[in-house]
């Protein structure tokens, strides 16, 4: 029987493990586990800058949630994406996985879903982060914000009309934080459960000030997870679009199943990470990845000044450990 282990990213990911673990160790299914751990990260508004309610809005001050779920006994899975007013989207991703024929619903979509599915909908907002969104936007303040009919001056054009989304490139604040100051925001929660098979969990709000409508990695099964029981389990955060463009968690899995151990596997898609930052011609953003495969083994790698740490628990014991930086 193996020995359940759980892994989560960032030292809030702390929170999830101590939440997972003791659920493991006393059978529960792997992904249960990885659920309840994220939920108590999502549940927590003091965990600042962090994911769920309380975290950093988008450019527009609108706070948009993203999630995904996959079971590694089915590759069953599901997603949702640019949620709003709904406290858990990890468990709304839940639902899509297992009451709809689908893999992802996302917006007034999503939202309809989880209004036929019970969920309650609710103001997300807290005067910290709000007043933080306002610290940063001050031309967004009401006061300042265009009247109905009046053109919008040229130099406030946004980057998307600017035509250029890349948050390498863009200079706005969505760019600024995916650029340098990367907050993090995102839970992701791999398990294995006694009985051997693997569940994961992603839950964000993305990034901070993000431009009205950009999803990133964490709720595209393949890129901010994958979970596959003959194989692995693997999950990213990061600058989302680096990680969807290499497709991570899947890469990550597949090089596990051709033999190669969690750790070089994170490390590897670090390095594609680099690569194909060199073939854009930009500096390489930070990302990280991680990765727990069927006999328990655990691995990370981020790129340089990511600085990224997870917490990992097994065994009764919970540890924080920093994962390797690869530099390009
Ligand atoms: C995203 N990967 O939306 C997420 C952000 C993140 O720590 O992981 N932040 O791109």
């Amino acid at each position: 029987m193996p020995h359940p282990v759980v892994i989560a990213t960032w030292p809030f990911g702390r929170r999830a493990v101590e939440k997972a673990l003791p659920l493991l160790t006393r059978g529960e299914p792997a992904l249960d586990a990885a659920l309840a751990g994220a939920q108590a990260v999502e549940e927590d508004v003091t965990i600042r800058n962090s994911v769920g309610f309380g975290s950093l809005p988008d450019r527009l001050g609108r706070l948009t949630l993203d999630a995904s779920v996959m079971d590694g006994r089915t590759l069953a899975c599901g997603a949702v994406a640019a949620v709003e007013h709904v406290r858990h989207p990890a468990a709304l991703a839940r639902r899509v996985m297992e009451k709809t024929p689908h893999v992802l619903l996302v917006g007034e979509g999503a939202k309809w879903f989880a209004l036929q599915e019970g969920f309650r909908l609710e103001q997300p907002y807290t005067l910290a982060a709000l007043r933080e969104w306002l610290e940063r936007h001050p031309d967004l303040r009401p006061e300042d914000r265009p009247q109905p009919n009046q053109k919008p001056p040229e130099e406030k054009r946004s980057a998307s009309d600017a035509g250029s989304p890349d948050p390498e490139t863009c200079r706005d604040g969505a760019s600024d934080i995916a650029a340098g100051e990367l907050s993090h925001d995102t839970v992701t929660v791999l398990a294995l459960d006694v009985k051997g098979h693997l569940g994961g969990v992603c839950t964000t709000s993305g990034l901070a000030y993000k431009l009205p409508g950009r999803v990133g990695d964490s709720p595209i099964i393949g890129a901010g997870l994958y979970v596959d029981d003959t194989a692995g389990a693997a999950g990213a955060t990061g600058v989302g679009e680096e990680i969807i463009r290499i497709g991570g968690s899947l890469l990550i899995v597949e090089w596990m199943r051709a033999g190669k151990s969690p750790q070089e596997a994170c490390e590897m898609a670090c390095q594609r990470v680099h690569a194909a930052a060199a073939r854009r011609g930009v500096h390489p953003a930070r990302v990280a990845f991680l990765a727990l495969d069927p006999k328990g083994n655990v691995g990370a790698a981020c790129t340089a000044k990511t600085n990224f740490r997870y917490a990992v628990g097994r065994e009764g014991k919970i540890e924080l450990l920093q994962a390797k930086e690869i530099p390009p």
